[in-house]
Parts: structure tokens; C-alpha cells; sequence
């Protein structure tokens, strides 16, 4: 391949995690309870509970300890800096920082928490990249105000935002104000996206939804997520935000137009719309028709649209595990996804947890994201989540997850080729977590494992994966060698 452009010498290699996911102390330090808090332990086959009074002595929750982050981040961090990252991406827990969401004044001992985080990555020379929003959500909100469907949630996020522009000034310049907004497009989203739990819903799986709360919800993110960009650009014009969005690439299942059209009404609704809003800075027209068509109505108040056509991001992230196949036909073979599943693709094997592989849709995904919006886009989750073996020896033997991230690398660098400005490749995820679909920690994504159950049994202690070694390569000749 050596024929080919090459990635960019300041290209951003590094991995991402989500606070929620990995740093424990659910209720340490002044920390209130987010919702991820309130979600019971699962598998692929068991639905994970959704409880709003939260009952340890009942229920297992993964995220109370998460893989404790919270107590181990020199050690994590140093061993980020030892795989050779550029760049970190991670979150900010909400309800850490404004236990209920509603405070004016923070809680000083969680930025403290943030405070070492960032100077342990300065030591490193590795560059923060923040998400202020990843399902961490103050539980109070949830309950005083069912969640993001509620306007007065804009401005306790930006209360929550400011508090963090002006403290990280000149330490953090990458933000991305909310994680994969896209999600609030199907039902699913409703509640770790949303903060919304409707009456009926128990499981994460199984959610009841009303249309007109969740797209007021999304709006109502896209409001806080555009004023927080303009906030955030009067206090350090140096910072740079991104729109990440949850990209299910889809084609068509069969070359029968039937199936071309629903693919390209479906492209548009789930992967377009919400990144359209927040790089174009309007609401594309097929999503007014659509809500029309069928019958979706939430309040835009007046002086909405200009704050979202003046509050545009910089740059374009999307995470990346899978595609999916969209059709007609009412019986055909379906398979999972994140936020939704669809038809399965012939061609594409699939994973554990029924996520099919895709590395050559990455590159086809890359070209399309360039072409629709020309900006600078970053990888910001990619990954194969698997079971992983830990040897009597400390080593974890992971070729599925070389496999599988080499493949994708190599697409990146046809793409880079093919003239797409990507920058920088955050993949799922730096250490093994917990999985927010099925709460387990044995559906492993990491570089470095770590010795905790899908029960909660374990030491914590933290071991290198071959993929460990094997990325650090990587990132030592820039991509040149998978
Ligand atoms: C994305 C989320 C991540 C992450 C990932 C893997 O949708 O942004 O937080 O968890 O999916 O999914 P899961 O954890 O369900 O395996």
C-alpha cells in the first residue's frame, strides 16, 4: 500500500471511553446518580431493567463500579501513553460535577477529579477530546423534569458547560457536546439519550415512546448543542466542537427500487438529519415532510432557528461498528445493531452479538460523509466488542480484534486516498467497559482488559491485550504498519 497518500503526520491516533462506562464511584466524592446508574445488569439475551429507585440490595448495577477508572486513572492513563495516543477521547459524568442538574454552584471535588485527569494527559502530551453528554444525564432530571423533553434541561446544560469551558480553557480544545445525538431517531434513544421513561417502559430493549416528546427532546439538544458552541467560542475562540453521530451505513438488501428508496429514506431519517442540522445549521426539508407525514408536532420557539444556524460545529465525528441492509420484503433474515438492527447482509459475517463486520463500508461511509458536508472528520468509536480469555500467564491472545481493527485502518487509508480529510481515529474503546446495550463487561472492546465479571467479581487489575501491543505499533509508523 505504500503507493497510497499515507495518514497525516499530525493525525490524531488514540481510543475513546464514556464516564458512565468506566469510571465506577457512582456515588463518591458529592457524585448524584445519572441514569446509566439506574440501568440493571444484562446479556445479549437477558434485557437490562430500567429502575428508578435504585436498589443495590435488589439489582446488580455494572456502571456503580464500572471498571474503576475513578481509582485507577495514573495507571490507565499511563498505560494510554504507553500505546503511543495522541489524542483521549472521554466524557465528563454530568451529575458529578451538578449532582442533581439543578445546583448553580458545582461540586468542587468532582472537577477535582477532572483537574488530575487532565494533568496526568498533559504529562503524556495527550490531547483531551471531551463529550459533555454520554447518557449521563442527572437522574433528578429524569424524574423532576421527564428528561430532555423539558426546555428548562437547556439551560442546566449549559450551566454545566460553562462551568467546564471556563475551568478547561486552554486544556481542553476538542469538545463534542452530545454523543451519537442521532439516537434519539428511534425509540431506543428515549432513554439513556433522552432522559425520557415513559409509563409501560421496564426495559432498555422495550421502550414506549411518544414521537412528539423524543423529537422534542432532540430539538431541545440541538438547541443546547449550538448555544453551548457559541458560548464555548466567546470564552476560548481556540475551541473546536464536533457533531457525533451514531452512522449505521444502509443499502439496499435487493437493487429492487422498492428497496433503493426505503434505503434512502432511511439513510436520511437516522445517519443525515441530525448531522445536517448540526453542520448546515437548519432542518433539512425531507425531515419536515416527515414529521408531517406523520403527524409529529414539538414546539420550536421563536429564535431557535438562528441560534442553530449560527451555532454550527467545526468538524464531523461518527462512531462506526457495523452496516445494515434495508428492504421490503416483510420475512427476510434480520440482524442487531447500537440503536437499531435490519436485514442481514449475505456477504458480511457477523459478530457474537449478531453486529455484522463491514470494513469496506467504512471507507464507502467516509466518502459519503466528505462529500455531503467537506469538513474535517474523526473516527470517534469503531470497534468489535468479544469475549476475551485471560491466560495464567496475564497475557489475552485477541486476533479477532487486530483482525478486525487492521481491516477497518486499512479502509481509512483508501479513503485518506481517495481525498477524504480524515483527521484522527478514536476506536471503541481504550480498556474493557460496560456495554450499554447489554451492561455486560465480558463483551470486551479493549486494548487493556481488565479482570471484572459481567457479576461484578473480579480484581480490577488491568492486563495488555495483544491488540495492545499490536496498536502501539501502529501508532508508532503512523499507519503504515498494520
Ligand atoms: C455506542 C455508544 C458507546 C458504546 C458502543 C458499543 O453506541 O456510544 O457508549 O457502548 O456503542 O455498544 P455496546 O456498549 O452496546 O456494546
Amino acid at each position: 500500500m505504500s503507493q497510497l497518500k499515507g495518514f497525516p503526520k499530525d493525525f490524531l491516533w488514540g481510543a475513546a471511553t464514556a464516564a458512565n462506562q468506566v469510571e465506577g464511584a457512582w456515588d463518591v466524592d458529592g457524585k448524584g446518580p445519572s441514569l446509566a446508574d439506574a440501568m440493571v445488569a444484562g446479556t445479549h439475551q437477558v434485557p437490562r431493567r430500567i429502575t428508578l429507585d435504585i436498589d443495590d440490595g435488589k439489582y446488580y448495577y455494572p456502571s456503580h463500579n464500572g471498571t474503576d477508572f475513578y481509582h485507577h486513572y495514573k495507571e490507565d492513563i499511563a498505560l494510554f501513553a504507553e500505546m503511543g495516543f495522541k489524542v483521549y477521547r472521554m466524557s465528563i459524568n454530568w451529575p458529578r460535577i451538578f449532582p442533581k442538574g439543578t445546583e448553580t454552584e458545582p461540586n468542587e471535588a468532582g472537577l477535582a477529579f477532572y483537574d488530575k485527569v487532565f494533568a496526568e494527559l498533559k504529562k503524556y502530551g495527550i490531547e483531551p477530546l471531551v463529550t459533555l453528554y454520554h447518557n449521563e444525564m442527572p437522574l433528578n432530571l429524569v424524574t423532576e423534569f421527564e428528561g430532555w423533553s423539558d426546555r428548562r434541561c437547556i439551560d442546566c446544560f449549559l450551566r454545566f458547560a460553562e462551568v467546564l469551558f471556563r475551568r478547561y480553557k486552554g486544556v481542553v480544545k476538542y469538545w463534542i457536546p452530545f454523543n451519537e445525538i442521532n439516537d434519539l431517531t428511534t425509540p431506543v434513544g428515549n432513554w439513556n439519550h433522552g432522559g425520557i421513561l415513559n409509563p409501560g417502559t421496564e426495559f432498555f430493549t422495550d421502550q414506549a415512546d411518544d414521537p412528539d416528546k423524543r423529537y422534542a427532546a432532540l430539538h431541545n439538544q440541538f438547541v443546547a448543542s449550538a448555544r453551548a458552541v457559541l458560548l464555548g467560542r466567546e470564552i476560548d475562540p481556540e475551541f473546536r466542537f464536533g457533531t457525533m453521530i451514531c452512522h449505521i451505513t444502509v443499502y439496499p438488501l435487493t437493487c429492487h427500487p422498492d428497496d433503493v428508496l426505503l434505503t434512502q429514506q432511511e439513510d436520511l431519517l437516522r445517519n443525515c438529519f441530525s448531522g445536517d442540522v448540526q453542520v448546515k445549521g437548519y432542518y433539512p426539508y425531507y425531515i419536515k415532510r416527515y414529521f408531517e407525514r406523520n403527524n409529529i408536532h414539538f414546539p420550536i420557539l421563536p429564535g431557535d432557528e438562528e441560534v442553530l444556524r449560527a451555532g454550527k460545529v467545526d468538524f464531523y465525528t461518527f462512531s462506526y461498528y457495523m452496516t445494515n441492509c434495508v428492504t421490503a420484503q416483510k420475512d427476510a433474515a434480520q440482524v442487531s445493531g447500537n440503536i437499531m438492527g435490519g436485514a442481514k447482509n449475505p456477504y458480511l459475517t457477523a459478530t457474537e452479538w449478531n453486529w455484522q463486520i463491514d470494513p469496506v463500508g467504512l471507507r464507502y461511509t467516509l466518502n459519503h460523509i466528505y462529500d455531503r458536508y467537506g469538513v474535517p472528520i474523526m473516527i470517534t468509536e469503531n470497534g468489535i466488542g468479544a469475549r476475551d480469555t485471560l491466560e495464567a500467564d496475564g497475557s489475552v491472545h485477541d486476533p479477532y480484534r487486530i483482525d478486525y481493527l487492521k481491516a477497518h485502518i486499512e479502509q481509512m487509508r483508501l479513503a485518506i486516498d481517495d481525498g477524504v480529510e480524515l483527521v484522527g481515529y478514536t476506536p471503541w474503546s481504550a480498556m474493557d467497559l460496560v456495554s450499554v446495550s447489554t451492561g455486560e463487561v465480558e463483551k470486551r472492546y479493549g486494548f487493556v482488559y481488565v479482570d471484572k465479571d459481567n457479576q461484578g467479581n473480579g480484581t480490577m487489575k488491568r492486563y495488555k491485550k495483544d491488540s495492545f501491543y499490536w496498536y502501539k505499533h501502529v501508532i508508532e509508523t503512523n499507519g503504515e504498519e498494520l
